[in-house]
């Protein structure tokens, strides 16, 4: 029986690693919801899909609704997406995995990104850093790639200044990285104001 037990711990722990090795983790990024309520993660693979895996603890019994807004937990903007409910049970805790498609990560991409949770009255909210894709393995044939370190989105190019971006409509642009195309001379964190 022991033997019998270990062989499929083996055969599970295979099946695991078969499984997550088809994607290879970008970056994933860590949440609290306030009041104890449990945490969020947001993991973003180089083949560009996404999975928000949501754990709460202490939470009223019933089924909460899921989105994922722009912004921050104590300011959200643009709905995302809305994702499948979280049933919770008596007891409070739960927790379940969403895999995200490659045009809600693109969404996402360059922006503070914040997972929501209600249920009629009540909500809670927990939000992640500035979301980055991958720059890899995208084909020169689509370069509709985000540069890292700009907010909205701006394509990773060999150069970029000010009136391109201007004229992308993107200016001013807020930078939350190393600034690689020079857009914020002075820098006080906004380019081509
Ligand atoms: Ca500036």
């Amino acid at each position: 029986m022991r033997a019998l037990t270990l062989t499929l711990t083996c055969l599970l722990a295979l099946a695991f690693a078969a499984e997550t090795s088809a994607a290879t983790l970008h970056r994933s990024y860590n949440a609290s919801f306030s009041a104890s309520r449990g945490t969020a993660t947001l993991s973003i693979y180089t083949n560009r899909t996404a999975s928000v895996a949501l754990s709460v603890k202490s939470m009223t019994a019933g089924t909460w609704t899921v989105a994922l807004y722009k912004g921050t937990r104590a300011s959200l903007s643009t709905k995302i997406v809305t994702l499948a409910g979280l049933r919770v049970p008596s007891g409070g805790r739960a927790t379940r995995t969403y895999s995200v498609s490659e045009s809600v990560a693109e969404r996402m991409c360059g922006s503070r990104v914040a997972v929501k949770l209600t249920l009629g009255s009540r909500s809670t909210c927990a939000s992640f850093a500035t979301v980055s894709l991958p720059g890899v393995s995208v084909s020169p044939a689509t370069p509709s790639n985000c540069q890292a370190g700009y907010s909205p989105c701006l394509p990773i190019v060999d150069d970029l200044d000010c009136a391109d971006v201007r004229a992308m409509g993107k200016a001013p642009v807020r930078v939350t990285g190393s600034d690689p195309y020079r857009l914020d001379r002075d820098g006080d964190g906004i380019g081509c104001e």
